[in-house]
């Protein structure tokens, strides 16, 4: 027998249901398409970008987390906790987004030795959840990464070892895609950029060029590995000149047919949006890889939220039917409040944005703009804004028993109260 309260989110989810049956709208559907949408939810999350590769070592390659919120993960142990406990407090089945740097090892492997065994226990873990694995090779928080070049170093050995290195990830990802029967995007970030003018703007891209052909050089099935490649517009000490910049990127996908482009939401400048490239990119590359997090003033990396920049991102997924092509991953570190909380708000937000997405009235709103009826399409998609779209959403946190509303906030607090607050 349904408390009453469940009774009550009951009775508001058919009142809603009819209120977007009268536009056309099956909530239904919306709810059925919200679950096949898996969303990949960045490990970094837990621990600041820290890793475990080398406990001891500081955070570079120009971003950065601020905060000294107590209870961060010390362990892959801890941390697989923490990511177990925000799963559960998000609706819906997801991945993980993992970096090299959290692999397991009980003596220094090199960046360029790592190899699947050193990840076995991640798959183990994510087969025993259900979830799906994605990769990143770290080239950053490194000696060799520490004048701020890596794939575009000119020392060719210096090149030679970060090759390696995303090489030997390439292969750690099409593992995690045998093992786990669903692709892993592997994702290659690098900081390489100057806090000065450069004289050549050109020799380094040149060299990242041919890095990046000896990277991915060796095809792999993309059946168990796909990669990505990310751009970036400026770093904290790349303010003036960044290597892999949008058009590098957006170029060298469309030279190849293999590589999907990643665009990350903080990575232009700050009035430019990336849900209006979507359309434009998937026009000329095949999937696209989006990191969906929040820049205050810069690409400071905040939790996301349901802003309109995020609702835009998530209506050109959907009205654009592009939900099979692409990849939608989380790229945000706070450290400054609860991390799980920041895990669950941050994955809750993209999925309301979602939501609110595939409720929308498209046959409705796209007679209007066919019939240049401009004045009614306005009109309805301000309406939109006040449907009752939160008894839809708690209606999928209920049917997919995870916390309604705040009650997801009281299991933060009980967990901070038993188990983080008792890492030093
Ligand atoms: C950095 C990029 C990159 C990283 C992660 C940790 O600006 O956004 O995606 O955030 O690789
Ligand atoms: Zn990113």
């Amino acid at each position: 027998m349904p408390s009453t309260s469940e009774q009550n989110l009951e009775t508001a989810y058919q009142l809603a249901r009819e209120r977007y049956q009268a536009l056309g709208v099956d909530t239904e559907a919306a709810l059925k398409a919200l679950r096949s949408i898996s969303i990949s939810l960045h490990c970094w999350q837990g621990d600041d970008v820290g890793g475990f590769e080398d406990p001891g070592r500081g955070l570079s390659g120009g971003i950065m987390t601020t905060g000294n919120y107590p209870g961060k993960a010390r362990s892959i142990d801890e941390l697989r906790a923490d990511l177990d406990l925000a799963y559960r407090l998000i609706p819906g089945r997801h991945r993980l987004n993992l970096h090299a740097i959290y692999l397991e090892t009980t003596r220094k492997i090199e960046r360029n030795q790592i190899r699947p065994e050193h990840f076995a226990g991640w798959v183990d873990w994510a087969r025993a959840n259900g979830h799906g694995i994605d990769f990143n090779p770290t080239c950053f928080s490194h000696p060799l990464a520490d004048d701020g070049f890596t794939l575009a170093h000119a020392d060719a050995g210096i090149r030679r070892f970060w090759i390696e290195h995303c090489i030997a990830s390439r292969q750690i990802g099409a593992y995690f895609g045998r093992e786990l029967g669903t692709p892993c995007v592997t994702n290659v970030w690098i900081p390489d950029g100057t806090k000065d003018t450069p004289f050549s703007r050109a020799a380094p891209r040149q060299r990242l060029k041919e890095s990046l052909d000896a990277v991915f050089a060796e095809k792999i099935d993309p059946r168990h590995n796909l990669d990505a490649v990310e751009a970036k517009l400026f770093g904290i000490g790349s303010e003036s000149y960044v290597v892999g910049s949008h058009e590098f990127y957006l170029g060298y996908v469309t030279s190849r047919d293999d590589l999907l482009l990643c665009l990350d939401a903080g990575h232009f400048h700050p009035t430019e949006v990336i849900s209006d490239k979507i359309s434009s990119a998937l026009l000329f590359v095949p999937e696209l890889l989006l990191h969906v997090s929040r820049g205050v003033r810069w690409d400071s990396d905040h939790v996301v939220t349901l802003t309109d920049e995020l609702q835009a991102i998530m209506q050109e997924i959907v009205r654009g039917d592009y939900l099979n092509r692409v990849h939608i991953g989380l790229d945000f570190f706070d450290a400054s409040i609860n991390r799980i909380a920041a895990w669950v708000i941050g994955a809750r937000a993209s999925l309301r944005g979602l939501l609110l997405a595939l409720l929308e009235p498209r046959d409705l709103l796209d007679r209007y703009e066919r019939d240049g009826n401009f004045s009614a399409r306005l009109a309805l998609l301000e309406e939109l804004k006040g449907m009752p779209f939160g008894a839809v959403w708690d209606a999928y946190c209920l049917q997919q028993e995870v916390p309604v509303g705040m009650a997801f906030m009281d299991e933060v607090k009980s967990y901070e109260a038993a188990v983080l607050a008792k890492r030093a």
